[in-house]
């Protein structure tokens, strides 16, 4: 693939030139439930995709998490499955991985990602503490509250504009964050909490360039920056693409690098590392270290396993490697972007620049005479359903909750529906057919009415709530 240049469809585009550094070995049948049956699922599951069964899906892009296909290296892995409780010999493979791949010294084991959110909240955050990051992701979010911390987002304006097409839309704000430090007092800061192609906003990367400077200003005041890796293989493309200087380095080369201006990380092996669970924490600081190795036997596991069988740490161990090749990386952005090319193609508004794992319809803009209150995103995400047995996700009004203190929705300024695309799952004709949904979905659109919600629980609304037409 050539130089990604933004600005103009075209050049944002490139000329498609990759193509999958795998070829097929197994296949799992997939079926398109009629429509009355598309239907009734949909009102069975309460118009949330969270709630279909997924034998009722056609093509699932609920979710890039735990869905990938792994290779035939990783499955020759698990059969290399160590099931000893303790020191079993795949958690040291996986433990080399993260230490050659990320550089960090020390790892923990955990079931997946929000294990590890867990068990760092806990112990880096003390009640009355902000913790301030590059836009919220539900899950750490919620572990930060619960821990005693208050999220501050400090991202860049240019994050919350679907249409602003600069490369870094998931950079710091130094000032805000800076402001911050001045308001409440270094001390007052648990730590920076920063993640890689930030999902919520679009699966938008932050820039060498810019956790260099956020390193500098951290040591500046005494605070630790951690980092959510989940998708940061996907980031060191962007930077390789578009930051000056990066264009000769490899991915590994540029993750680690990344990593290095860090103190540590948390990971959801579930979306980067090619597996079906899993994940860790791993930081340079001993004392945190042992903090964590002993936090994680309460809740995850003894720290040579945190919640995963032995096979599933030989899986990561492999994924990691793989993760980290070029080539893969190339083509699973390039299956993305074609996605989004052909949306852009049709007018149809979509997150942009298009991310790393996902393609982010723009509800607001699809659905501009549905009230936020009426769930735009939520309802794009039925509506893409029942049109074709397309499974996405609400990523606005529901997913952002309530705020803790007034018990008042938070009001997003993206209300998005994502569609995420699983790792060397689908192909190209799947892509297609997915576009041609989204089309007639936004053909039909000035016809559509919003959801109302008629059951909504307390923690992660997104997962679990349900909605009813407004006939
Ligand atoms: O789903 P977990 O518990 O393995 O990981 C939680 C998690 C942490 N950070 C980020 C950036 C995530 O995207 C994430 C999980 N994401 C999901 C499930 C997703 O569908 O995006």
């Amino acid at each position: 693939m050539t130089n990604q240049k933004l600005n103009t469809m075209g050049q944002e585009f490139g000329r498609r030139s990759w193509a999958e550094p795998w070829k097929i070995k197994m296949v799992e049948p997939i079926r398109l439930p009629g429509k009355d049956e598309r239907k009734q699922a949909m009102i069975e599951a309460g118009y949330n995709t969270f709630l279909l069964r997924s034998d009722k899906v056609y093509i699932d892009l609920l979710t890039d998490s735990g869905t990938s296909a792994m290779s035939d290296r990783q499955w020759a892995g698990i059969m290399m499955g160590d099931e000893a409780y303790a020191g079993s010999r795949n958690f040291y493979n996986m433990e080399k991985a993260v230490q050659t791949f990320y550089g960090y010294k020390y790892v923990v084991p955990t079931h997946q990602g929000r294990g590890a959110e867990h068990i760092i909240s806990q112990s880096e955050i003390q009640k009355g503490q902000y913790v301030p990051g590059n836009m919220y992701f539900t899950t750490t979010r919620m572990h930060q509250e619960l821990a005693g911390g208050s999220f501050v987002d400090v991202i860049v304006d240019r994050a919350h504009d679907p249409s602003d097409q600069s490369p870094f839309k998931g950079n710091v704000d130094l000032d805000k964050l800076e402001s911050l430090i001045a308001r409440v007092g270094a001390e007052k800061i648990a730590y920076v909490s920063l993640a890689g192609t930030v999902n919520m906003a679009g699966g938008q990367p932050v820039s060498m360039q810019n956790v260099k400077e956020l390193r500098a200003l951290c040591d500046r005041y005494n605070i630790s920056l951690y980092l959510d890796a989940t998708r940061m293989a996907e980031n060191a493309f962007f930077i390789q693409e578009n930051e000056e200087g990066y264009a000769d380095k490899s991915i590994a080369a540029i993750l680690k690098e990344f990593c290095g201006y860090t103190d540590g990380a948390w990971m959801s092996s579930k979306k980067d590392h090619l597996v079906n669970i899993g994940g860790w924490v791993a930081v340079n600081d001993e004392e945190l270290f042992d903090k964590l190795r002993n936090i994680v036997v309460i809740y995850e596991g003894l720290h040579t396993y945190g919640g995963m069988a032995g096979r599933d740490m030989e899986a990561i161990a492999i994924g990691i490697g793989e993760s980290t090749q070029d080539d893969h990386i190339r083509s699973r952005i390039g299956q993305v972007r074609y996605l989004g090319e052909l949306l852009v193609n049709w007018g149809i508004p979509i997150v942009r620049p298009v991310g790393g794992h996902a393609i982010f319809l723009d509800a607001k803009k699809f659905y501009p005479h549905i009230p936020q209150d009426n769930f735009p995103s939520q309802t794009l995400a039925a509506e893409l359903y029942l049109d074709s047995g397309v499974r996405g996700m609400e990523r606005g009004i529901v997913s952002a909750g309530r705020d803790p203190e007034t018990g008042d929705h938070r009001r997003p300024a993206l209300e998005l529906t994502r569609l995420a695309i699983p790792r060397r799952v689908y192909t190209q004709a799947h892509m297609d057919v997915v576009a041609e949904g989204i089309k007639a979905v936004f053909d039909a659109r000035d016809k559509t009415k919003g959801l109302k919600m008629v059951y909504e629980p307390q923690y992660l609304r997104f997962f679990q709530a349900r909605f009813e037409a407004i006939e």
